[in-house]
């Protein structure tokens, strides 16, 4: 596939006003009748009119009524010369949903229509100029019959409805805001609705609904109140109102992603719109408040002002993702009351970090590597990235730190008044923050939108009794990635307390200062080393650095491990406490990884005994503090990367922690009872999370009475926490009463798509802990013919093998390559329906290079059968080049 360069970026020579869609629905011939006012665009070049479309069949195409002067063709491009400034371009093409295995552009899913158009789906519908920096007005009309679609949906307001002959009916819709065609949405289909309606800030009146089928109804509740939630935060906190008369979300069971932000109609993936206590997890729940969040704030923060070209994507995305966070924190903050809202917010931070750390770190330091507004691709789909998200949320996050809380929310002011309306690029997003805060100097920051890699920050510092000064040295380097291999300073804030011998922090004097200030400090490093002199201090002070995660560093800094077992006890940053014990547990398991014989310290099993029972401490935030590394990113941390002697190291430190503090957890067990009703709130939430890790380092163990308290919690749940949370500890162990345990859960849950995807991920996530026992393997490869799987869903496709692929690396890199062999033919066969998602099952091999040469060896024969396919997809194309180039 050609690569598509951010250089390249030239405005169209013609736009489009208004457009006037008419379907004609129908699940094997769909007739699309499109009628857009096309205008010459007087910012750029003379030029044709431009379109693109795909898969589609032309029936029609004129220019005012006409057949074109000249049309040419050249793969998805269509290219017609006109003169004048105005031409109304009519296109009829007929598209067949129930074939459309992609899910983009407009699919069948259980008898409905629905569309997904981001990135370029609406080109699969209709033949348009489908760039995001065509901005138009939209009037869509859908025609379907009654009986299997009585619910007709689109973005914007309802102006009109009626009958037609025949048994089918019509809806008019009208977007009364200019949008991009990738915010285009419809949905036709069998639905109802849970209603509300709110008055927002300036007093008008708004309908909020969620669109479920049937039988769902009565799990709607929480959608609807984190819809709500979200719309008066952003009243609160940046200004923002919704801008229209109804706000629609519908949840759909067949979507490529989490959800998508169309204009006024959302659509969202089932597992984030669907939950009852029954059927959903405290991490569901929090997941859904998120992700609706997420999904409405996009109504300033994406579609009224929008991208330029799909380079800019973290412009939407990475702010968005910011603001999202920062009300989930705010959300928790709220809900654990004035004493426990700053560990809230800590919770979630770590909750963060732990993403970060576990999917950007690896993509950063793999053959994927990009900034977080890249410079090219092949594919847009497969830049939907942690990078571009995830790493984009942290670049705004550290614009926050530096302009402070009132400095950010005045460029925010400043971009929507500049900009609304307009689709615009990353550049002039930093603009107006330095313009709203004085000219403030973001020349050298914006390199963090240019520069790919995981910077790190080595620190160091010495301490001078004779003056009572500590110097603290920071260097900061990047490491090389694909066609970068030099690197300059970034702008990094690194946030600094210094502890004293009595665990608490010292007031802060830099050199040159009259005064001491706060105890934690922003430093800005914006060399390539800088110094910074801190006086007046009494003792020897250990430096807790990065607090908070200040910056999207890897931090390096020498402690030993009685130095990390303090900071373990006593950082008053939560985040650092946490990073510590990370560093400490990181430490112990990568020695024991390579030596075989390593014991588990003392020290280590008693700082962690220390943390355990510690009962000042909010139980979320212990539940963090005692779950180790994640795998993916201790992988990342070891060279070479050897996933099998990793996962022996783990389950030997996870069962010598289960057996050594039985006791404790145990004793944990009984305090973290949560008396009551379920309820969705963080303190139970919490509760309920530390009694489900004290269950699973107890089943790791095999501790007998741990297996039976899990036993018997599974089978007294009156919640899908605490009953998913035994099941999980049941299976991560040898106990004969899993089996018995999985099918209870089954027989339960069979006709719930949404609880079977736990079920099956729970299963694929399965460690061997017992050497006799069969490979993961078999028992994914069983489950890909239960009748509930199917490749077509992709929930059920990350639900099994994306976690097989991502989250067991010790069953996956089987020494006999079988986990590899599998994963090029799952790989192959996914392909073919759907090449977003086979991208996405192939990115798990692109670190293949960082593992043991044996492993290597039987990668590179998979990587390149794949490559060698028939029909490979440029979305898998992409991927599995890079790996191999
Ligand atoms: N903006 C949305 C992206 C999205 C998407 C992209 C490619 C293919 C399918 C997709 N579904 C949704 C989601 C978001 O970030 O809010
Ligand atoms: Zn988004």
């Amino acid at each position: 596939a050609p690569t598509i360069r951010r250089a390249d970026y030239r405005p169209l020579s013609w736009t489009v006003e208004t457009v006037e869609l008419h379907f004609s629905l129908d699940p094997e011939a769909t007739v699309v009748t499109n009628r857009m006012l096309c205008v010459r665009n007087p910012d750029a070049d003379e030029g044709p009119i431009r379109l693109w479309g795909e898969d589609l069949e032309r029936l029609s195409l004129t220019v005012d009524g006409q057949a074109p002067q000249a049309l040419r063709e050249s793969g998805a491009l269509i290219e017609i010369d006109a003169d004048g400034d105005r031409a109304m371009v009519e296109v009829r093409t007929r598209i067949d949903p129930k074939a459309n295995t992609t899910l983009s552009g407009l699919y069948l899913s259980n008898g409905g229509f629905f569309t997904q158009c981001e990135a370029e789906g609406f080109r699969r519908i209709t033949c348009f100029p489908d760039r995001p920096d065509v901005m138009a007005r939209f009037t869509v009309t859908l025609e379907a019959e009654r009986a299997s679609c009585p619910v007709l949906l689109s973005n914007g307001n309802l102006i009109e409805q009626g009958e037609l002959p025949d048994g089918r009916h019509y809806a008019r819709w009208e977007d009364p805001f200019p949008k991009p065609s990738y915010l285009f949405a419809l949905v036709a289909a069998d639905l109802v609705a849970l209603e509300r309606t709110v008055r927002t800030m300036s007093g008008r009146e708004v309908l909020l609904q969620v669109w479920v089928e049937a039988g769902n109804l009565d799990r709607c509740g929480h959608a609807m109140d984190s819809l709500v939630h979200s719309m008066r935060w952003d009243e609160e906190t940046f200004g923002l109102e919704l801008d229209l008369d109804r706000f629609m979300i519908v949840a759909v069971a067949d979507f490529n992603m989490g959800a998508m932000e169309n204009k006024g109609l959302n659509i969202f993936n089932t597992k984030f719109v669907l939950a009852k206590p029954d059927t959903a997890t405290d991490v569901d729940y929090e997941n859904v408040e998120s992700v609706v969040a997420h999904e409405y704030f996009h109504n300033w923060t994406g579609n009224r002002v929008t991208c330029r070209d799909w380079f800019q994507l973290t412009l939407k995305e990475g702010l968005t993702v910011f603001r999202d966070q920062q009300f989930s924190a705010d959300m928790l903050a709220r809900a654990a009351g004035p004493e426990g809202a700053a560990s809230a917010r800590a919770v979630k931070r770590i909750d963060d970090v732990r993403v970060l750390r576990a999917a950007q770190f690896p993509e950063d330091a793999g053959p994927m590597a990009h900034p977080i507004r890249p410079d090219s691709y092949q594919e847009i789909n497969n830049f939907y990235t942690a990078t571009v998200y995830e790493k984009g949320a942290e670049v705004i996050r550290m614009l926050h730190t530096l302009l402070g809380q009132e400095g950010f929310r005045n460029g925010m002011d400043l971009y929507f008044s500049y900009h609304d309306g307009q689709a615009v690029t990353c550049d002039d997003f930093v603009e107006v923050m330095s313009e709203a805060n004085n000219g403030f100097d973001l020349d050298q920051f914006m390199r963090w939108y240019s520069q790919a890699g995981t910077p790190r920050v080595k620190a160091s510092g010495e301490w001078s009794a004779a003056d009572g000064s500590y110097t603290l040295t920071l260097a900061q380097s990047t490491p090389a990635t694909p066609g970068q291999p030099d690197k300059l300073p970034l702008v990094i804030p690194v946030a600094v307390a210094l502890i004293g011998p009595d665990g608490r922090d010292c007031p802060l004097r830099l050199e040159g200062e009259a005064q001491a200030g706060a105890a934690t400090r922003v430093l800005q490093l914006t060399e390539a080393e800088q110094r910074f002199r801190f006086v007046g201090l009494a003792a020897a002070p250990v430096p807790s650095l990065l607090r908070g995660f200040s910056a999207p560093v890897v931090l390096e800094l020498d402690e030993d491990d009685a130095r990390l077992a303090f900071r373990m006890a006593h950082d008053a940053d939560p985040c650092n406490r946490w990073d510590a014990a990370q560093r400490y547990a990181e430490r112990v398991v990568l020695a024991m990884a390579a030596d075989a014989a390593a014991p588990v310290p003392d020290a280590f099993v008693a700082a962690f005994r220390a943390l355990l029972g510690d009962g000042a401490l909010d139980p979320a935030f212990r539940a963090q503090a005692l779950a180790l590394p994640g795998e993916a990113y201790l992988l990342e941390r070891m060279a070479p990367a050897d996933p099998l002697a990793l996962r022996a190291a783990l389950v030997r430190l996870t069962r010598t922690l289960g057996e050594r503090l039985a006791a404790d957890w145990l004793a944990l067990l009984d305090a973290m009872q949560v008396p009551g009703e379920y309820r969705y709130h963080p303190a139970d939430a919490g509760r309920r999370a530390l009694a489900n890790l004290a269950l699973r380092y107890l089943a790791a163990a095999g501790h007998a009475e741990g297996l039976a308290r899990a036993q018997a919690r599974f089978e007294a749940a009156t919640n899908m926490t605490e009953r998913f949370g035994a099941l999980a500890a049941l299976v991560q162990s040898t106990d004969p009463a899993r089996e018995a345990a999985l099918e209870a859960f089954h027989a339960r849950y069979r006709d719930d798509a949404l609880v079977l995807d736990k079920w099956f991920a729970l299963q694929a996530g399965a460690w061997r802990w017992d050497d006799a026992a069969a490979p993961t393997l078999d028992r994914v490869r069983a489950l890909l013919s239960d009748p509930a799987f199917s490749l077509s869903n992709p929930n059920k496709v990350y639900a099994l093998l994306g976690t097989y692929f991502r989250a067991n690396p010790g069953e996956f890199h089987a020494a006999d390559g079988s986990g590899h062999a599998f994963w090029a033919e799952q790989v192959i066969a996914l392909n073919a329906k759907n090449p977003q998602v086979a991208a996405r099952m192939a990115r798990a091999l692109e670190s293949w290079r960082r593992f043991t040469p044996a492993l290597q060896a039987s990668i590179r024969v998979q990587l390149e059968r794949v490559l060698a396919s028939e029909g490979l997809s440029p979305d898998v194309a992409e991927v599995v080049g890079k790996a191999l180039g």
